[in-house]
């Protein structure tokens, strides 16, 4: 007996039958696909979560309800663990696992081998905050989830439309209120005095940064995003843009982080807004990844994605830490993915440690552990900065000999607090940029001039199988389907400064493309080339074969 309250799981199961023909994984940031086929997921993620919380004494566990920057009939679900930080790995299996048992029996069954298995005691209590971002498909799968929450008897407390960082940030602060851990109030309200109270006290002393422009992708941002306005009063303007969260159809479409990483342009719709000299950011659809731009004074576009946050934040960290007089004690070090551009590679390598890991926050998170100060972001716009427990007891003993010293801590410390440690989060991020701008007293074309991107090209390849492509080497390298590399290999080799990887995304029905050259022309055709390669392996249609 596994002590399973099977008659309630089996009754409400019965509700969220499992579509036959499909099978779920759990990828890179949870279950994410068509919202009209995860109904089951949901539910089955709503006793996921009342075990995990059970397994880890009663801890409340997050699960956050969004696809993020997919396309709005997209739905998906990514579950948090205690401190804020991605579900542990170990777990995405079982996750996986239940959510594709084809029957209620099935499923009951895989749960008890579960419960043994892992050793839940199923006595513990149960606890999950729970979110959802402003897809029209959100209120039914949040249903789904509360009738699983309901079956395996879980306390579920409902932090409504908001964030992906907020509902990671309600996580920690939840789990941490009253320790000396202490993360913040576990209220939005305590989520933005956090923030503001800390950007307000680094800005003090600067003149007020000029308004930002913020395309919030027609999604939960947007709501957001005001709201940090209110909280941010006259220290800093925010003018928001693609705020219609209701409108159908347009959540991420033709604007958003995503939009403006992929096409390397300006949202259509804020062309006749921005202007010369002017910058701007985007958001995506669930606000935890940012994409920075502005115009030059000739009215060029010029992006600033996450490797150029990494640069700027990195390099002003490493300063303050040195005006600290603490840079024998902090060591800062940057993680980034196979997609960094070389030339930010470069640059970071020079000043600091570098490390390479697979696409995916958690494994970012996970290696940004490692150092005193672990800087990650992907190129995509996601990261955040990691202090460790060790360097924060360090900044709170530390006794400073000089002002200046004293200075360098108190920003350090401020900072500590600006900065959402669980997860990327696009308007902490937001904040944190402006702070290192206010600071050095850069524009967007000086923070621009830091290093030159290489000219890059990303692109989409639709195949029969994406499951197929198996990768190493920090996805830099395939190993199925075999003898494709060699093929890459010796395309790459004709190409000055070439660079190009293929890897399986782990949140779209795609296989990503990725490719360098030292001209702009040459990356684009080595995309196309690579992609082609691709498309013929997996046997595609030559009419939609990529040219
Ligand atoms: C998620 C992950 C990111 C990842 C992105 C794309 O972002 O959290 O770490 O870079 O998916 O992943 P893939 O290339 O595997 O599709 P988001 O913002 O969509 O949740």
């Amino acid at each position: 007996m596994s002590g399973l309250p099977v008659a309630s799981i089996k009754e409400l199961s019965e509700k969220h039958p499992k579509p036959s023909d499909i099978k779920f994984t759990y990828g890179t940031a949870g279950f994410r696909t068509l919202a009209s086929v995860l109904d089951s997921v949901l539910f089955r993620v709503g006793i996921l979560a009342g075990l995990r919380s059970k397994k880890l004494d009663g801890k409340t566990i997050g699960v956050m309800v969004t696809a993020s920057h997919n396309p709005e009939q997209d739905n998906g679900v990514k579950l948090v663990d205690p401190r804020g930080e991605m579900l542990e790995s170990s777990w995405e299996s079982h996750a996986t696992t239940l959510s594709n048992a084809s029957s209620t029996d099935e499923f009951i069954s895989a749960l008890e081998a579960f419960v043994r298995d892992a050793k839940i005691d199923l006595s513990k209590p149960a606890r999950v905050v729970y979110a959802m971002d402003t897809r029209p498909s959100g209120p039914a799968l949040v249903s789904a989830l509360e009738d699983g929450l309901r079956a395996i008897g879980a306390d579920g407390r409902n932090a409504g439309v908001t964030t992906t960082p907020i509902l990671h940030y309600l996580v920690r602060a939840i789990n941490t209120k009253g320790t000396a851990e202490a993360y913040g109030d576990d209220s939005e309200d305590g989520y933005y005095t956090k923030l503001t109270n800390a950007f307000k006290k680094l800005v003090s002393a600067k003149p007020t940064p000029s308004p930002l422009l913020i395309d919030c992708a027609n999604g939960v941002g947007a709501n957001a995003a005001k709201k940090l306005a209110e909280y941010l009063g006259d220290t800093f303007s925010l003018v928001l843009e693609n705020t219609s969260i209701t409108a159908p159809g347009a959540l991420n479409n033709a604007c958003g982080a995503d939009f403006v990483k992929t096409t390397q342009k300006l949202p259509s719709s804020l062309s006749n807004i921005i202007k010369p000299g002017q910058r701007g950011c985007s958001l995506d659809g669930d606000a935890d990844r940012l994409m920075y731009f502005h115009l030059d004074d000739r009215g060029q576009f010029r992006m600033l994605d996450g490797d150029k946050i990494a640069a700027l934040v990195a390099a002003f960290i490493v300063e303050l830490v040195k005006a600290a007089g603490l840079d024998e004690s902090i060591k800062v070090g940057v993680v980034q993915t196979a997609y960094a551009n070389g030339a930010s590679t470069k640059y970071l390598a020079e000043r600091l440690p570098v490390k390479c890991v697979s696409t995916g926050v958690k494994h970012l998170h996970h290696a940004a552990e490692h150092y005193d100060v672990g800087v990650y972001f992907e190129a995509n716009g996601h990261g955040t900065v990691l202090f460790s427990p060790d360097t924060l007891a360090k900044l709170a003993d530390y006794q400073p000999s000089t002002p200046a010293q004293s200075t360098a801590v108190e920003h350090l410390v401020n900072l500590t607090q600006l900065i959402n440690q669980t997860v990327g989060d696009a308007l902490s991020d937001m904040l944190l940029v402006e702070v290192v701008l206010a600071h050095k007293a850069y524009g967007g074309l000086e923070w621009d001039s830091l290093y030159v991107d290489l000219p890059n090209r990303l692109v989409k390849v639709v195949v029969a199988d994406r499951h197929i492509f198996k990768t190493v080497d920090a996805e830099r390298r395939l190993t199925s389907p075999v003898g494709l590399q060699d093929k890459i290999d010796s395309l790459v080799g004709k190409y000055e400064g070439g660079r190009s990887f293929v890897r399986p995304s782990g949140t779209e029905d795609v296989v990503r493309v990725y490719a360098e050259a030292v001209v702009k022309s040459q990356a684009d055709e080595l995309a196309f080339r690579v992609a082609g390669l691709v498309y013929d392996e997996t046997g595609g249609d030559p009419a939609t074969r990529p040219k």
